[in-house]
């Protein structure tokens, strides 16, 4: 059957047609990304982007918003239930990313020029909870080598988080990659924040909220769980759930949770609220109803007992697959994971996170290089690399098929080794001729074909 497009944009549904295949045919293990159900598409694909909103539910600046109302209505009722939000507290899905839904939070809650206390970009934060970069090597060798515990920025402010607010970074412990409640108290008692932040993209251990809340408390700080990774695995039941716990609780709707693309902010009433008025006027024009209508599908999915099952092996394929890569001998970060990634530490290995991606990529596995705790290399060079497992439980993949990624994963490292002192571009012109890394692309796209996404 020809399609509407094929016939008036025969260029664009090619391209749609490719991407299709790349991904059907290649494993994607992009920790953040997921492949969504046809209905969520279909929802996201519908006449519902066709209409302005503006405003909320029952108080639009347009007229014929009605049926927008009862979809947003639905999508929060929904989002709540997943939630388990106790009455008290309220749900906004308007904001278009979670980018734009943690700005809403600082608009809401704090005055330009105020402290936000987050996790270190390098260690796993995320830059919408600010960053500034310390573009002279020599001085970030030395600020990692100080061992100090904080960040407080380097000279290049890189986004509207640390140009509006004075963002100061908790570092996890040396010893153990993982959280230092205790440092991290003492921070919060020295500079004070209005904010404290959790969350990010690249940590892979569960996150005590009930401490990082008592520690906020003690300074009168507000506390924002950032659970963009983690909002799946909450709703699936398979991860501690910071609602109830933190006073805002923000997160992406299309990484484990697996409903379209965009964003949902939790928080209690009063709090709601402000955020809604951030959201309209303060940042965004009309909401993008097509994603609330994802989102809505998608929570509906998520209320269902396989979306529990989907989580919890989500779980057990990550802890698999760290298993797997440790008799494989490569090194993980905090020695394992509690959740959908992991983090290759390939410091020790000859090639580092970059050039490996890249040849990972080209053996039909889809990853990105990650800084890691206590690493002085630049983030576009840095020295580990990310692995999630959401996209291949998604396919039905399970702990065998783990193993048999990590056996890929430390073949393309054997095949690469003698490639280790060429340039980035003469790396890859190696990786295009060889016939071992063909051999692995072959593998891979027999696994995909014996799990397709649907
Ligand atoms: N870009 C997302 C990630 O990959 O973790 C976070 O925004």
């Amino acid at each position: 059957m020809t399609t509407p497009l094929q016939k008036t944009d025969a260029k664009v549904f090619r391209l749609i047609q490719k991407e299709e295949k790349r991904q059907q045919e290649t494993l994607s293990m992009i920790p953040s990304e997921n492949w969504f159900s046809p209905s969520v598409r279909e929802a996201v694909g519908s006449v519902f982007s066709h209409k302005y909103a503006e405003g909320n539910i029952g108080s639009r600046y347009y007229e014929g918003t009605d049926i927008v109302d009862e979809l947003e209505t639905l999508a929060i009722d929904r989002a709540k239930k997943a939630f388990n939000l106790l009455r008290s507290w309220g749900v906004n899905v308007q904001a278009l990313s979670g980018s734009s839904a943690n700005l809403a939070v600082y608009l809401a809650l704090l005055q330009p020029g105020d402290t936000i206390l987050a996790m270190y970009l390098p260690d796993g934060g995320h830059l919408s909870h600010g960053w500034s970069f310390e573009p002279d090597a020599k001085k970030r060798e030395k600020e990692v080598k100080s061992g100090l515990l904080v960040y407080t920025g380097g000279s290049k402010k890189v986004n509207i988080t640390s140009l509006l607010y004075n963002p100061v970074q908790y570092k996890t412990d040396p010893d153990t990659s993982q959280f230092n409640y205790k440092e991290i108290e003492k921070i919060a008692l020295k500079y004070k924040p209005k904010l404290i932040i959790t969350g990010g993209t690249a940590y892979p251990r569960i996150i005590n909220h009930r401490k990082i809340k008592a520690i906020a408390k003690k300074i009168g700080a507000f506390y924002m769980a950032d659970v963009a990774h983690e909002a799946g695995l909450i709703a699936g039941g398979a991860f501690p759930s910071p609602v109830g716990i933190a006073d805002v609780v923000t997160m992406t709707t299309h990484k484990t949770l697996r409903s379209g693309r965009g964003a949902i902010i939790l928080a209690k009433q009063d709090l709601i609220e402000k955020i809604n008025r951030a959201i309209l006027p303060g940042l965004q024009g009309g909401p993008h109803n097509h994603n609330i209508a994802g989102i809505c599908v998608g929570l509906g999915e998520a209320a269902k007992p396989a979306f529990k099952k989907y989580a919890a092996q989500i779980i057990k394929n990550t802890s698999a697959l760290a298993d797997a890569l440790k008799a494989q001998e490569f090194k993980l970060v905090t020695d394992g994971s509690d959740k959908h990634f992991v983090l290759i530490d390939l410091s020790q290995e000859p090639i580092l996170g970059r050039p490996f991606a890249r040849i990972l990529a080209h053996a039909g596995i889809t990853t990105n290089y990650s800084t890691m705790p206590w690493d002085a290399r630049p983030p576009r060079n840095p020295s580990a690399l990310r692995l999630g497992t959401p996209v291949l439980t998604t396919r039905g993949m399970k702990e065998k098929e783990m193993a048999q990624v990590a056996q890929w994963i430390r073949e393309a490292m054997n095949i690469a080794e003698p490639w280790k002192e060429l340039s980035f571009e003469k790396l890859e012109q190696e990786v295009i001729k060889s016939k071992d890394v063909k051999q692995i692309a072959k593998e891979v796209k027999d696994l995909c074909k014996k799990f397709p996404l649907h």
